[in-house]
Parts: C-alpha cells; structure tokens; sequence
C-alpha cells in the first residue's frame, strides 16, 4: 500500500516546515506536530518503497519481537538485524532499550518511595523483582502486560499507555526513544492504537514506526479479541534531512521543485531518494560530497 496520508505527511511538512539545523550535522526541514490516522481494516500500512524492503520488513519484525521480549540488550536481535549495532556495545549492551522500559519499568526502591504515594507490592500481577547489579534486587512493572489484562478486564480505560520514557534516562541517553509512548482505546469492537513519537525521519524512520506499530495494535487485538481499528500518529518534530548550511537554505528556497520531485515518487514507485534529487539538481558543490551519504 502506498499510503495517501504518508504523501500528505511528507507534503505538509516540506510545505509548512521551517529550515533547522540539528544534532546531526545534516539539516534539517521540521515540522511541528504532524498527525495523520490509518484505519488498519483496509490494509495493512506497509509503504511500498524502498524504505521497507526486504531486509527493512525483517528487521521491523525482529525488532517488534525483541521489544516483546523486554531484552534490554542485542545479543539475540543482532543476529537478526544491524539496526541497532551502532548504540550497542559488544556484549550487546545498550544505554536506552524500548522493551526493557515496556515490560520492565524501573519501581522507586522502597526508601525512594514517599509516604502516602501508591506503589504496587512485590507480590503484585505486574511487578517482577529481579537480580540487581549489586546483588541486591529491584522492582520493575510489565506495562504491556497491564494493558493486556486490562483490555480483558475493563476495556473502556482510558488509562492504556504503555511508556517508553524515563527523564533520568533519556537526558544521558545517546539515543532517547523517539516513539516514547502510546496509548489503546477501545471504540466499539475495535482495538484503537495511538503514538506520540517526539521525533520523526520522515522518510527513513517513519516508514518503519507505521509498520511497527500497525503490526504491534493487530497483534494486540488477535490477543484480546478485538478488531484491529485506527492506527494515529502525532510527530512532534516531523522532518526530512536535506543537507547543510548553505545547502540547506537553498534548499528551503526551493521547496515547490522539490515537492514536484515528491509528487512523481509514487509513479515510481519509491520514496524519498532526496540525495539522488540534491545531486542531480543541486549546487554543483553537492556533487561527491560525502557528507550526502548520510542523507536518506
Ligand atoms: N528516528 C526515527 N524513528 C525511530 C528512531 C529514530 O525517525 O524510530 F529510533 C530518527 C528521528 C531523528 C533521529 O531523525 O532518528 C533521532 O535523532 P534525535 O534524537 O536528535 O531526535
């Protein structure tokens, strides 16, 4: 499926984004709070480019898989896919991990525990004490799990949210979670699923977190026993790299041929080869630059 939202998505963000340089040293266009909706009855969103070949759709799996499994390393998933090689260490070690947040939530330890704040007991259906470093233990909560048992229980909660964000954790990170949290409801006898992702490369990443997260709300539902109903997406940073300094404000002055560029994509079925585009329309300095690999 070629998605039309996914084709608005990249056309309001080029169109109502800002030029913003970044972390990265690739600039960036941005744009503020993109939100689109799926209804997964009619398909599965899976963009047919070349975003998700292959080795991508593999790897998106595998990837689902192990943030199931609440693996805080890579030792198994490396097997599989190189995706996250780069933030790992060799023994497989990450500084930040989606499903050890998902199924492992760090509990306060008792003495950081304030009087009269509620915390579940050690014995508790979601509470899992573990070996500590130190040989000590500590608690974690299996949110997944609550939001499993809780469709069953009380479908009509409003309080299905699953967080992959923890402060403490993501202002040392070198990866924070970009998809941080997100939430089910339940309309009817469909399974609704929504994300709020603080940042998204629309065309390398975003592909990959729709078709995560699709997979993810339909797996959900088979396991509960609804029907797989919308998936919605809010980017709060929705943004495509294009290039650096000067580049990247030519660029942003050039935004309508670029977005004819967007426009015949779909003919050709692929999406985004904006370094293809910069090298064959850009400055000549935008020719051989190595830096351009790093553009998607
Ligand atoms: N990014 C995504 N989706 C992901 C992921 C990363 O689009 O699932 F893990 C992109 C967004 C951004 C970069 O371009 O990776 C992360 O950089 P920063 O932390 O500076 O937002």
């Amino acid at each position: 499926v070629t998605m039309r939202q996914y084709l608005e998505l990249v056309d309001s963000a080029l169109s109502g984004g800002t030029y913003k340089p970044n972390r990265t040293g690739v600039d960036t266009i941005s744009s503020f709070s993109e939100h689109y909706e799926v209804d997964l009855q009619e398909g599965y969103p899976l963009l047919t480019t070349k975003q998700m070949d292959g080795y991508r759709w593999n790897s998106m799996l595998h990837e689902v898989c192990w943030y199931l499994s609440g693996e805080e390393h890579i030792r198994d998933l490396r097997e599989e896919t190189k995706i996250w090689d780069a933030w790992a260490d060799e023994e497989g070690r990450l500084d930040t991990a989606y499903g050890r947040f998902w199924r492992r939530y760090p509990v306060p330890d008792q003495e950081a525990q304030l009087e009269g704040e509620s915390w579940p007991d050690d014995a508790h259906r979601w509470v899992t004490v573990e070996e500590g470093n130190d040989g000590g233990t500590r608690r974690t909560f299996d949110q997944l799990q609550y939001v499993v048992d809780t469709l069953s229980d009380s479908p009509n909660s409003r309080r299905l949210v699953v967080n992959a964000w923890h402060p403490a954790n993501a202002a040392v990170s070198t990866l924070p979670p970009c998809h941080y949290s997100f939430v089910f409801n339940v309309q009817g006898d469909r399974l609704n699923c929504h994300l709020t992702q603080r940042s998204g490369d629309i065309a390398l990443g975003v592909p990959f977190n729709i078709a995560a997260y699709a997979l993810l709300t339909k797996v959900v539902a088979q396991q509960t026993g609804f029907e797989p109903g919308t998936f919605a997406h809010t980017v709060v940073d929705a943004h495509v790299y294009c290039g650096r300094g000067d580049r990247g404000e030519w660029y942003a002055d050039n935004l309508e041929a670029l977005q004819s560029r967007l426009a015949d994509v779909e003919d050709r079925g692929e999406y985004l080869s904006i370094k293809e585009w910069l090298e064959s329309e850009a400055p000549a300095e935008a020719e051989g630059d190595e830096r351009l690999d790093h553009v998607p």
